[in-house]
């Protein structure tokens, strides 16, 4: 068999600088990119095919064996359909991040959001890898509901799937853990798996691109900006005559006579203006937002809106912008 890099999961070669797995010397621990991103933070950016993925999933969907769906709760995608359509296997849902939502949330709350997506799940948990926030109890749920040795972690791309891992190695095993995380999507090339325990082993995989995302459209540095790394503080702005927020340079919103509160890393700089042609240049998009609703921009932020309103927004024409139930 290949020998695999256990950071990435890319099979090992010395042949191609410029694809996955590289390492200069055959015999080396990690590959090139994977060192790289450990030792200096410095990333190289892969573009990989969803195609894969989904064979990923296809393949998993054979077997009868649990899995844990992986979901961001700052970054909520729009739906899950590009996973959830090809596995009937059972469903562990794993809301992770916890940290970077308001911890006056009730996490109840978060569980029940869960209810306006069209998923069969057998259970749900919330946690967080960072603060190792309810690892235990996890471990619980996946032994309670495992039908064998095998569980499968799955996800979009930067959900937090092998932080997850690693952070479940660090518990309870005595390895070092190994798998490579970072900011950028598709770190995990390939599946990785990891004994945990003679009766459990978890099986790391690549996560699914969401085209839509601000992060596939965006510069390294902006994208460093734009991934809150901690606790996320809500702005709230009251806006009578017409007005615009400008998150950045990124994202202009027009509106008057409304409350809007804006989640977005604390890193950003969010100003207000009364009259500006910042970001003209960009597509712009009428919206109407229901009360109760909030404006996501996708892979970065959302704009809560208590009461009905008309939006005008200037952002990149590849990121997708759509509207949700209130989460908060
Ligand atoms: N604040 C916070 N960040 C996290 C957590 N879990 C993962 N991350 C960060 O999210 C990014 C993506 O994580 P990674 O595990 O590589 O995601 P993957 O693509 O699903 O494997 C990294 O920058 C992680 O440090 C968490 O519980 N809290
Ligand atoms: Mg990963």
């Amino acid at each position: 068999m290949n020998k695999k890099c256990p950071g990435c999961g890319s099979v090992i070669q010395n042949e191609n600088i410029n694809e996955v797995g590289y390492v200069k010397e055959l015999n080396s621990d990690i590959c090139e990119r994977c060192f790289r991103i450990n030792n200096y933070n410095d990333y190289k950016k892969v573009q990989k095919s969803n195609s894969d993925f989904i064979n990923i999933l296809k393949d998993i969907n054979k077997t009868n064996d649990l899995v844990l769906l992986v979901v961001p709760l700052f970054d909520l995608p729009k739906n899950f359909h590009l996973i959830t359509k090809e596995l009937n296997n059972d469903i562990l849902l794993v809301l992770t991040k916890r940290d970077l939502l308001p911890k006056v949330i009730k996490d109840e709350k978060l569980l029940n959001y869960m209810d306006n997506y069209n998923i069969n799940y057998v259970d749900k948990i919330v946690i967080s890898s960072k603060k190792n926030y309810q690892l235990d109890e996890l471990l619980e749920k996946i032994n309670q509901h495992k039908r064998s040795k095998n569980v499968y972690v799955v996800g979009y791309t930067n959900a937090g799937k092998s932080s997850l891992i690693n952070k479940m190695i660090y518990n309870y095993t005595d390895l070092k853990n190994t798998i490579t995380t970072s900011m950028l999507p598709s770190t995990t090339i390939d599946n990785i798996v990891v004994p945990i325990n003679d009766d459990l082993t978890l099986i790391d995989t690549p996560g699914i691109i969401e085209d839509g995302s601000i992060v596939n459209h965006i510069s390294l540095e902006k994208l460093k900006l734009i991934l809150p790394k901690q606790e996320v503080k809500p702005i709230t702005y009251q806006i009578k005559n017409k007005q615009s927020i400008i998150v950045d340079d990124l994202l202009r919103v027009d509106t008057q006579n409304t409350n809007l509160t804006f989640y977005f890393s604390n890193q950003l700089s969010i100003n207000r203006y009364y009259k500006t042609n910042k970001l003209d240049d960009l597509v712009k998009r009428d919206l109407i937002v229901n009360y109760n609703s909030d404006l996501v921009i996708s892979g970065f932020g959302f704009i809560k809106c208590v009461k009905k309103c008309k939006l005008t927004i200037y952002i990149d024409n590849n990121v997708e912008v759509f509207v949700r139930n209130s989460l908060i």
